[in-house]
Protein backbone atom coordinates (compact mmCIF):
# COMPACT_ATOMS: atom_id res chain seq x y z
CA UNK A 1 0.00 0.00 0.00
CA UNK A 2 1.68 3.29 -1.01
CA UNK A 3 1.82 6.00 2.08
CA UNK A 4 0.52 9.17 2.18
CA UNK A 5 2.77 11.86 2.60
CA UNK A 6 2.34 14.86 5.65
CA UNK A 7 4.93 17.23 4.67
CA UNK A 8 5.80 20.51 6.62
CA UNK A 9 7.34 24.18 6.12
CA UNK A 10 9.07 26.59 7.86
CA UNK A 11 9.59 26.96 11.60
CA UNK A 12 7.07 24.47 12.67
CA UNK A 13 9.66 22.06 13.97
CA UNK A 14 9.19 25.05 16.90
CA UNK A 15 5.46 24.04 16.97
CA UNK A 16 4.19 23.76 20.67
CA UNK A 17 6.75 26.51 21.86
CA UNK A 18 6.28 28.70 18.55
CA UNK A 19 3.33 31.87 19.13
CA UNK A 20 1.27 29.00 21.12
CA UNK A 21 -1.42 32.01 21.29
CA UNK A 22 -1.80 31.09 17.38
CA UNK A 23 -0.45 27.61 16.52
CA UNK A 24 -1.31 26.34 20.65
CA UNK A 25 1.03 24.53 22.34
CA UNK A 26 0.96 21.10 20.73
CA UNK A 27 3.75 19.64 19.26
CA UNK A 28 4.96 18.48 15.99
CA UNK A 29 5.99 14.89 17.71
CA UNK A 30 2.15 14.62 18.61
CA UNK A 31 1.10 15.96 15.57
CA UNK A 32 2.75 13.08 13.85
CA UNK A 33 1.70 10.48 15.94
CA UNK A 34 -2.16 11.51 15.94
CA UNK A 35 -1.82 11.70 11.94
CA UNK A 36 -0.73 8.00 12.40
CA UNK A 37 -3.28 6.93 14.17
CA UNK A 38 -5.98 8.50 11.57
CA UNK A 39 -3.89 7.04 9.06
CA UNK A 40 -4.50 3.16 10.82
CA UNK A 41 -3.07 1.09 8.62
CA UNK A 42 -2.12 3.27 5.96
CA UNK A 43 1.55 3.80 5.88
CA UNK A 44 2.68 7.48 6.84
CA UNK A 45 5.80 9.90 5.47
CA UNK A 46 5.95 12.50 7.89
CA UNK A 47 8.18 15.28 7.69
CA UNK A 48 9.32 18.74 8.41
CA UNK A 49 11.65 21.22 6.35
CA UNK A 50 13.17 24.60 6.66
CA UNK A 51 14.37 24.24 3.64
CA UNK A 52 12.33 24.96 -0.02
CA UNK A 53 14.46 23.00 -1.86
CA UNK A 54 14.31 20.01 0.50
CA UNK A 55 10.36 20.28 0.51
CA UNK A 56 10.33 20.34 -3.42
CA UNK A 57 12.26 17.24 -3.40
CA UNK A 58 9.74 15.73 -0.32
CA UNK A 59 7.10 16.46 -2.88
CA UNK A 60 9.47 14.66 -5.99
CA UNK A 61 9.57 11.73 -3.53
CA UNK A 62 5.96 11.32 -3.42
CA UNK A 63 5.24 11.95 -6.98
CA UNK A 64 7.43 8.39 -7.69
CA UNK A 65 5.97 7.02 -4.05
CA UNK A 66 3.16 8.51 -2.52
CA UNK A 67 -0.64 7.85 -2.75
CA UNK A 68 -1.83 11.40 -1.63
CA UNK A 69 -0.02 14.33 0.27
CA UNK A 70 -1.09 16.55 3.42
CA UNK A 71 0.87 19.76 3.11
CA UNK A 72 1.21 22.66 5.14
CA UNK A 73 3.64 24.53 3.14
CA UNK A 74 3.79 27.35 6.09
CA UNK A 75 5.33 30.53 4.86
CA UNK A 76 6.16 29.11 1.30
CA UNK A 77 2.29 28.87 0.68
CA UNK A 78 2.51 32.54 -0.16
CA UNK A 79 6.06 32.57 -1.80
CA UNK A 80 7.21 29.80 -3.61
CA UNK A 81 5.78 29.15 -7.37
CA UNK A 82 7.62 26.45 -7.37
CA UNK A 83 6.52 24.59 -4.74
CA UNK A 84 3.02 25.05 -6.86
CA UNK A 85 5.15 23.72 -9.80
CA UNK A 86 5.99 20.50 -8.22
CA UNK A 87 2.94 20.25 -6.84
CA UNK A 88 1.38 20.36 -10.10
CA UNK A 89 3.23 17.15 -11.37
CA UNK A 90 1.53 15.53 -8.66
CA UNK A 91 -1.59 13.19 -9.79
CA UNK A 92 -3.15 11.88 -6.48
CA UNK A 93 -4.92 13.97 -4.06
CA UNK A 94 -3.46 17.35 -2.54
CA UNK A 95 -4.60 18.65 1.10
CA UNK A 96 -3.14 22.01 1.84
CA UNK A 97 -2.89 22.62 5.68
CA UNK A 98 -2.89 25.46 8.04
CA UNK A 99 -3.32 25.35 11.64
CA UNK A 100 -4.15 28.90 12.28
CA UNK A 101 -7.17 30.78 10.08
CA UNK A 102 -4.98 32.43 7.27
CA UNK A 103 -7.53 34.24 6.11
CA UNK A 104 -8.71 35.70 9.35
CA UNK A 105 -4.84 36.84 9.50
CA UNK A 106 -2.80 40.21 7.91
CA UNK A 107 -3.41 40.21 4.06
CA UNK A 108 0.31 38.58 3.68
CA UNK A 109 -1.30 35.51 4.89
CA UNK A 110 -4.51 35.70 2.08
CA UNK A 111 -3.23 34.29 -1.08
CA UNK A 112 -1.66 31.03 -1.03
CA UNK A 113 0.01 29.69 -4.52
CA UNK A 114 -0.64 25.84 -3.27
CA UNK A 115 -4.25 26.55 -3.36
CA UNK A 116 -4.13 26.13 -6.84
CA UNK A 117 -2.82 22.43 -6.78
CA UNK A 118 -4.65 21.63 -3.86
CA UNK A 119 -8.07 19.92 -4.14
CA UNK A 120 -9.11 20.85 -0.59
CA UNK A 121 -7.73 23.71 2.02
CA UNK A 122 -8.05 23.45 5.86
CA UNK A 123 -7.58 26.04 7.80
CA UNK A 124 -7.99 27.26 11.50
CA UNK A 125 -8.99 23.79 13.17
CA UNK A 126 -5.89 24.10 15.40
CA UNK A 127 -3.51 20.99 15.07
CA UNK A 128 -6.63 19.01 15.32
CA UNK A 129 -6.52 20.14 11.45
CA UNK A 130 -4.22 17.40 10.87
CA UNK A 131 -6.28 14.16 11.58
CA UNK A 132 -8.87 16.32 9.78
CA UNK A 133 -6.96 16.48 6.77
CA UNK A 134 -6.06 12.59 6.74
CA UNK A 135 -9.56 11.12 7.43
CA UNK A 136 -9.97 13.40 4.18
CA UNK A 137 -7.05 12.08 2.27
CA UNK A 138 -8.27 8.65 3.28
CA UNK A 139 -11.54 9.26 1.78
CA UNK A 140 -10.24 10.93 -1.00
CA UNK A 141 -8.19 8.31 -2.33
CA UNK A 142 -10.68 5.60 -1.59
CA UNK A 143 -13.52 7.71 -3.98
C1 LIG B 1 2.05 28.35 9.43
C2 LIG B 1 2.96 29.33 9.18
O1 LIG B 1 4.22 29.16 9.47
C3 LIG B 1 2.59 30.62 8.61
O2 LIG B 1 3.60 31.14 7.77
C4 LIG B 1 1.31 30.51 7.87
C5 LIG B 1 0.69 28.40 8.92
C6 LIG B 1 0.25 29.78 8.66
C7 LIG B 1 -0.28 27.66 9.81
O3 LIG B 1 -1.29 28.25 10.26
O4 LIG B 1 -0.07 26.46 10.03
O5 LIG B 1 0.86 31.65 7.58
Amino acid sequence: MKPIYVLNGPNLNRLGKREPQIYGTTTLAEVEANCRIAAGERPVVFRQTNSEGTLINLVHEAIDEGAGIVINPAAFTFTSLALLDALKMFEGPVIELHISNIHKREPIYHRSYVSMRADAVIAGLGAYGYEAAVVALLRLLRA
